[in-house]
């Protein structure tokens, strides 16, 4: 009875390791890419176009560390040239993320050939966002134009460069200026398309090195081979403690 005691012990001392892991693994933090953290871009993008079309911007994987990631938001921020508060909703629009082998200032200007076989929808329907258009004096605007997903993306940056895509299906018109970053050889590039969401190759007059200054909301994912290892250490080593208890008793016999 003793030992089956113990062995309960071990079991609950076990499974609070399992939490602990699971809880510290689940902390959120936030990527913004190109340490534009702090710097505003140098320039911007009038990224919600006025007709429906398809978007897409890719994002080197040595932004995001070499571990898998989940990644459940991104924010986006005003341009310095935005004067006043804004918001504005569109009401038909997807949001896709995907593993792409593209480089990240070379996407094709076919859409599909920068998509790879875990393209997922991660939020389908209408988008309502906001912006106080604020900062810290000296510093770029918040970003405060959220997009929370409705699916979590799985990212595993060892695997390629990070795509981001959107289908817009309604022509809104925002004239909002998105904070973004012109520079070849850097992080980021994108590829546009105007006047139709399911088009096929994007427009070489929207398409370039631009990219819009993005912050990710992420939460790191613990290995399945560490996880495991954690468990197997913390059963050895009880059922070792166990081992030399019994053999004490037995002796103490
Ligand atoms: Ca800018
Ligand atoms: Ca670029």
């Amino acid at each position: 009875m003793r030992i089956l005691n113990k062995l309960s012990m071990l079991t609950v001392e076990v499974a609070l390791l399992s939490v602990g892991i699971t809880n510290a693994a689940q902390a959120a933090s936030f990527i913004s890419t190109d340490q534009l953290e702090n710097r505003e871009g140098n320039s911007r993008l009038g990224f919600l176009i006025p007709f429906p079309s398809r978007f897409q911007q890719v994002y080197d994987a040595s932004q995001f560390g070499s571990a898998p990631i989940e990644i459940s938001q991104i924010a986006l921020r005003p341009d310095e040239s935005n004067t006043t508060p804004f918001d504005f909703t569109i009401e038909d629009i997807e949001f896709y993320l995907s593993t792409t082998t593209r480089d990240s200032d070379a996407l094709s200007s076919v859409f599909e050939e920068n998509i790879s076989a875990n393209y997922t929808k991660v939020f389908d329907g209408e988008w309502k966002a906001s912006s106080e258009n604020i900062g810290l004096a000296g510093s770029p605007k918040n970003f405060d134009i959220v997009l929370n997903f409705t699916k979590p993306f799985i990212y595993d940056p060892r695997e390629g460069n990070l795509l981001l895509e959107y289908k817009k299906f309604t022509p809104e018109i925002t004239g909002n200026r998105f904070d973004s970053e012109f520079v070849l050889g850097d992080s980021v590039s994108t590829v546009i398309a105007a006047g139709d969401a399911n088009a096929v190759n994007a427009n070489p007059r929207f398409s370039s090195t631009l990219g819009l200054a993005t912050q990710f909301k992420v939460t790191a994912i613990p290995e399945p081979s560490s996880f495991i290892s954690s468990i197997l250490v913390a059963s050895f080593l009880g059922i070792s403690k166990l081992k030399t208890q019994r053999s004490r008793q037995n002796k103490e016999n």
